[in-house]
């Protein structure tokens, strides 16, 4: 009774939330442009995440320095032009250079800009712009979402903005080259988890915490998939590689507990939840996130899910009522 991507993909499901976020985004992008960006100016000021300093040594990007200085010198009109232009996908010159960044350039760029609208340097959300009803709500709902999924929603903003690159994916420039320092030393302890004696999942979170993407790779099957937070699973050692170096540097896994489930042919399901920090706000946002294992009989990852818990009660309730 081999896994199947779908039937893996199904795993646990009946044991998590629907999570708040896909609702958020989509309410989001039916708002007005200027209702986007002053949402997103006070979702990210008022919330009072702060990025850390690893990152921002991190996100000194040469690649894009040209580009911020220009916006710089622009009048103020024509810095917001380029906001919206980002906002709307626009395929004019930056949007599209914007398009083809990697994730981490995108979210430094955006800081970089955000400190400048601060500072007075570019232009900055009018202090006396009426947000619609619809956005005013949705910022409340923001609001009530806890630090890890705030952020996650402003990520997912943000890699979304530019030109699409998939309209004409051939002119990608090579990504560059992409470093988080990590500000703890790394971790060279032994994981435990409560509930999980199978060696493979704890492996994969001691390999994760040194960014020691090729050691996490090899714990996965050769047609292996990972199915990252609201997207569609990666499937092959070599694309997840590939993922993982833009994706998954500076993380730092803490897993918490797990359930096993064995199944008659030695095949094994598993579900850990656990907390994740990412290198952009160190420790001061932890995300709610739980792994999805299915391991086939020789205990290789032939799909890792991983999601994020609808509320930190989460964390502890692994089972639907019903199982407990
Ligand atoms: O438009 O096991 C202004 C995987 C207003 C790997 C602004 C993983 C105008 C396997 C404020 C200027 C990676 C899948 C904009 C695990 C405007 C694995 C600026 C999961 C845009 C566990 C906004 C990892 C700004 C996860 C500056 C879940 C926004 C990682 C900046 C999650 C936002 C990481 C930033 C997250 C957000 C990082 C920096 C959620 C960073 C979020």
């Amino acid at each position: 009774m081999a896994f199947t991507l779908e039937s893996a993909q199904a795993i646990f499901a009946e044991t998590g939330k629907p999570s708040p976020i896909p609702g958020i985004l989509s309410d989001f992008n039916r708002l007005s442009l200027e209702d986007r960006l002053a949402l997103l100016w006070y979702a990210y000021t008022e919330t009072g995440r702060t990025i850390t300093r690893a990152a921002l040594g991190a996100a000194s990007m040469a690649l894009v320095e040209g580009m911020l200085n220009q916006i710089k010198q622009m009048p103020p009109a024509e810095q917001t032009r380029v906001m919206f232009d980002l906002a709307r996908r626009a395929d004019t010159p930056i949007s599209r250079s914007y398009g083809y960044f990697s994730a981490n350039t995108k979210l430094g760029f955006w800081y970089q800009l955000a400190e400048w609208m601060a500072q007075g340097t570019v232009a900055p959300i009018p202090t006396n712009y009426q947000m619609s009803t619809d956005a005013q709500l949705l910022f409340e709902s923001i609001k009530n979402l806890d630090g890890g999924q705030q952020i996650q929603v402003l990520r997912d903003i943000v890699l979304n903005m530019g030109f699409d690159p998939s309209v004409v994916p051939d002119e990608a420039p090579e990504s560059e080259d992409f470093q988080f320092e990590r500000t703890e030393p790394v971790s060279t302890e032994r994981i435990t988890v409560k509930g999980v004696d199978d060696p493979t999942p704890l492996r994969y979170f001691e390999a994760m915490n040194r960014d020691d993407f090729a050691a996490a790779v090899a714990l996965f099957e050769p047609e292996g998939a990972l199915q990252p937070p609201f997207q569609k699973p990666i499937v092959g050692r070599e694309a997840i590689t590939t993922y993982m170096r833009e994706e998954a540097q500076g993380l730092t896994m803490m897993p918490i507990e797990g359930i096993t489930e064995v199944l008659p042919d030695g095949s094994k399901k598993l579900k850990v939840t656990g907390k994740v920090q990412t290198p952009w706000f160190g420790v001061n946002v932890a995300m709610n996130i739980a792994w999805r294992f299915a391991l086939n009989p020789k205990g290789e990852i032939f799909f890792v899910a991983i999601d994020m818990l609808a509320s930190p009660e989460e964390l502890v309730n692994l089972r639907p009522p019903s199982y407990r």
